[in-house]
């Protein structure tokens, strides 16, 4: 498989970091951070470039090229080992930690040695740094906050960096005999750790599995456990004639799992990973399909994503679970940035993708101009664009491009373009990106005045949390959804895995309140459209039907509910 842009550009950022901490030349720094932008937003695959057209890029020179080629052939390069010699390797966990950049490290490392994320903290719980120039008592607190929330996380990935562990075990296995089971089936936002059922004898796996994991954790004939990028997957073997009660006990959840013991046994019956026991003979039933273990128990079939045991059994006794919004209802993508901001896809391109991906409409919902944001659109920007888009729009393919923004929400409540502005455009969504310390009260109160405000359509990643990195700001939830069904106004669930925001529990109050949800990808370049079907997988989880979900409606009946 290819080394994909993104693997490379973030290689060159951790270059230009690491020249950061150990003080290297200015120039150099920004060369590489440049290239890593450069490469990070590049439409076509620089994997296959040849050395001629690398070095035409624009901020790509004979030397970064080197170290690119080296990147692509060897996942490393001679620059960046150079550099991870000369400096402790825990020292590069610290980049991890929310605000602690490459320069505080430098600071860290050369005044206090500190080396590790365990020194950092050892050092701010002592009260030692605030002693350090620069660095008050404010910012030892955010450093031990920081470490706090790196922990919570507890090394739990997001559904890309799951992806790439089960991509990399896929040539351990043979095709069509296993599946994922655990919270990655059930579509969760945060996976814990891999599971996987195989039919696959362990004599064919086992041998196949040390020549290509980290570690052996465990091996044996029921499990083997192994470590892959750094993560733990647990692969579990089961007989062909009992898949189906193995794949249904390893998906959990174990609340679902209890619950389902639970059902069973009030027909007499006794549920485990082998199949289902007759209590009055001992009989052992056994099934290889889930569907057939459901139908034995006199169930409707139970989809992962409603396995939480939030209600789904009682339904399910009665035939009566919910039809959930699947990938062939969505007719359009909410949130999608361009190379009017700061994407990377035109808008000729963005209208191409959408029609390959059969859509009807795209939002094309830019930043607007204010403090702090690169790129933002202003009113004189937006007035150019939409005569863009109604150029593409002009062309007559089958996706047609909305035009929106994504408005800043201020630290007044204000937004960041005049209401005679958003009032031309198709959609508005109004996002908090900036001043996310304020309290609860506080917060609450700038999102609810984005909701009153009639233009605004939709309110963009509602708690503002990025995974593993950022925590949800200080928001009372209830009472935005309150406010939101009052005015009619939608909530995102915003599908970016690094923050699918809202998540399944707020999703589901939400829907219950009769607020629509939009579900957005906010993408910035071409490979994120796809990013889609986790956006779907946690709508799934909050119980929604193609009735909540506001880009279900057609082209014409979008614009008429916006309007
Ligand atoms: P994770 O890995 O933390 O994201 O969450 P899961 O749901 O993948 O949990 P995991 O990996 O600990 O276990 C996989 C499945 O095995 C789980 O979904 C249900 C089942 N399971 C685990 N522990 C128990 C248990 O104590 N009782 C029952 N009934 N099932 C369990
Ligand atoms: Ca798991
Ligand atoms: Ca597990
Ligand atoms: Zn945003």
């Amino acid at each position: 498989m290819e080394i994909s842009n993104r693997e490379i550009a973030s290689k060159l950022l951790l270059i230009s970091e690491l020249l950061e901490i150990t003080g290297d030349n200015i120039f150099k720094i920004r060369a590489f951070n440049r290239a890593a932008d450069i490469v990070g937003r590049a439409n076509s695959n620089v994997a296959v470039m040849s050395d001629d057209e690398l070095i035409l890029v624009p901020g790509i020179g004979q030397a970064i090229a080197k170290s690119v080629r080296e990147i692509v052939e060897t996942g490393t390069c001679k620059e960046l080992e150079e550099l991870r010699a000369k400096i402790p390797p825990s020292l590069v966990e610290l980049l991890n930690l929310e605000g602690v950049g490459p320069k505080t490290i430098a600071v860290l490392w050369k005044k206090m040695n500190i080396q590790s994320i365990g020194d950092l903290e050892k050092a701010a719980t002592g009260r030692r740094i605030r002693s350090l120039k620069g660095f008050g008592e404010k910012k030892e607190k955010g450093f031990l906050k920081s470490i706090a929330l790196y922990r919570a996380a507890g090394g739990r990935m997001n559904r890309m960096e799951a992806e790439l562990v089960v991509k990399k075990l896929e040539g351990s296995l043979t095709p069509a005999t296993w599946t994922v089971a655990g919270s990655y089936r059930r579509g969760k936002s945060t996976i814990g750790d891999i599971d996987i059922v195989t039919t696959e004898s362990p004599s064919v796996i086992n041998p196949k599995l040390r020549n290509n994991v980290d570690e052996v954790i465990d091996e044996g004939d029921r499990r083997t456990s192994v470590r892959v990028m750094g993560q733990r997957v647990d692969i579990r073997f089961s007989h062909e004639r009992q898949y189906g009660s193995m794949l249904i006990y390893l998906t959990g959840s174990k609340e679902f799992n209890i619950r389902l013991r639970e059902t069973a046994i009030e027909m007499g019956r006794k549920v485990n990973e082998y199949g289902v026991e007759d209590r009055t003979d001992g009989k052992l039933h056994e099934f290889s399909t889930e569907n057939d273990m459901f139908a034995f128990l006199g169930l409707q079939y139970i989809v992962p994503e409603l396995r939480e045991n939030r209600g789904e059994m009682e339904l399910a006794k009665n035939f009566r679970l919910p039809l959930l919004i699947g990938p062939c209802d969505i007719r359009g993508d909410l949130h999608v940035h361009s190379e009017w901001s700061d994407g990377s896809l035109s808008l000729e391109q963005l209208a191409c993708k959408g029609e390959i991906l059969g859509y009807e409409y795209i939002l094309c919902s830019d930043h607007s101009a204010s403090l702090g944001i690169t790129h933002g659109l202003d009113d004189k920007k937006l007035k150019q664009q939409t005569i863009a888009i109604e150029r593409v729009n002009r062309a007559g393919g089958s996706c047609t491009l909305l035009q929106g923004i994504e408005v800043d929400i201020l630290s007044n409540g204000s937004l960041g373009l005049e209401n005679h502005v958003l009032s031309d455009l198709d959609l508005v969504i109004a996002s908090v990106h900036s001043g996310l310390k304020e309290d609860r009260d506080t917060m609450t109160r700038r999102v609810i005045s984005a909701v009153e405000n009639e233009n605004v359509d939709i309110i963009g990643h509602p708690t503002g949390r990025l995974i593993g990195k950022r925590s949800a700001f200080e928001i009372d939830m209830a009472r935005v959804i309150e406010r939101a069904r009052d005015t009619g106004t939608a909530l995102e669930c915003n599908a970016s895995p690094l923050r699918l925001d809202l998540d399944d529990t707020d999703i589901m109050n939400s829907k219950e309140k009769g607020v629509s949800i939009s579900i957005g990808t906010d993408s910035h370049r071409e490979e994120e459209l796809a990013n889609m079907r986790y956006g779907i997988s946690i709508a799934q989880r909050g119980w929604c039907s193609a009735k909540d979900i506001l880009n279900s409606l057609t082209l014409k009946e979008i614009l008429n509910w916006a309007s």
